[in-house]
């Protein structure tokens, strides 16, 4: 990695767009992961970088959606491999679920790296090289899925998703989980729970919020759910951003 200085006022950003672009070197993330994560700056530096209170509640409702969920899968792709994948296999290992590597622009190179990298982080299961389903609706490649994973799951996470793939998993009945800095994006509109901050800061805050709600019973977590509405947090997030830029 090159040298950032501690000192330096967006060391933070750096170091994460850092990540990406070694992850590219690394054989982890595509070459379209680099424009990704700049369209994700654009909205992190609206948002002031921070996580709001609509991203902890959604962090909230996802983490409370994962511990009452019976079969719940973590979905990786090259951008959330490259920034987060202690955060990814943690977040797995404390709710007991298995990740699954599922990329967009699919090499199977890129897809054994990337489930090497989860299993060298300490991950248990680890599905998506060998795909043996497909999620009806979506394109050859994209649509490959695992059983046991994604393809049985009845809750999945998928940080930084396309919106085809995203209704897709809705569309077979899935409660689906995004993080995604964009609150006007097709996925953000379409899943189940959207937490619209970075996902740097957003899974090793759900990891933690694990510890904190895993003692709830079954009713209080459902409560948390009750309480939550998807469409009012992108509303109060995008409400943040304006008032973040008149500021
Ligand atoms: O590894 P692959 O082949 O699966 O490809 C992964 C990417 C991310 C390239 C692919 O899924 C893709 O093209 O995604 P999109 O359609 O560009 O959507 C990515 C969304 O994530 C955008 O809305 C970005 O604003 C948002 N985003 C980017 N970086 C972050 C982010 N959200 C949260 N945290 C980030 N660090």
């Amino acid at each position: 990695m090159s040298e950032i200085p501690l000192s330096h006022p967006r060391y933070a950003s750096l170091l994460t767009r850092e990540k990406v672009v070694l992850g590219v070197d690394e054989g982890i993330t595509g070459l379209p992961g680099l424009v990704a994560q700049g369209r994700g700056e654009a909205f992190d530096y609206f948002l002031g970088e921070r996580t709001t209170l609509p991203g902890d509640d959604a962090e909230r409702a996802a983490v409370a959606m994962l511990l009452l969920a019976e079969r719940p899968v973590l979905s990786v792709n090259g951008n959330v491999a490259a920034l987060v994948p202690q955060g990814m296999v943690d977040l797995a290992n404390k709710i007991g679920a298995p990740l699954e590597v599922n990329i967009f622009y699919r090499t199977e190179e890129r897809v054994k790296n990337i489930a090497d990298l989860l299993r060298r982080s300490g991950a248990k299961t680890v599905y998506g090289e060998d795909p043996d389903a497909h999620v009806p609706g979506l394109d050859h490649e994209r649509a490959k899925a695992c059983r046991g994973g994604v393809y049985d799951a009845d809750v999945v996470l998928v940080p930084l998703e396309d919106g085809d793939r995203c209704e897709a998993l809705v569309n077979m009945g899935k409660k689906v989980i995004t993080v995604d800095l964009n609150p006007l994006s097709r996925t953000a509109k379409t899943a189940t729970v959207t937490i619209v901050d970075n996902a740097v800061r957003a899974l090793p805050n759900m990891v933690e919020l694990v510890d904190e709600m895993i003692g709830l019973s079954r009713e209080e977590l459902e409560a948390v759910l009750e309480g939550y509405e998807n469409e009012a947090v992108l509303r109060r997030s995008v409400a943040l951003m304006i008032e973040h830029l008149r500021g």
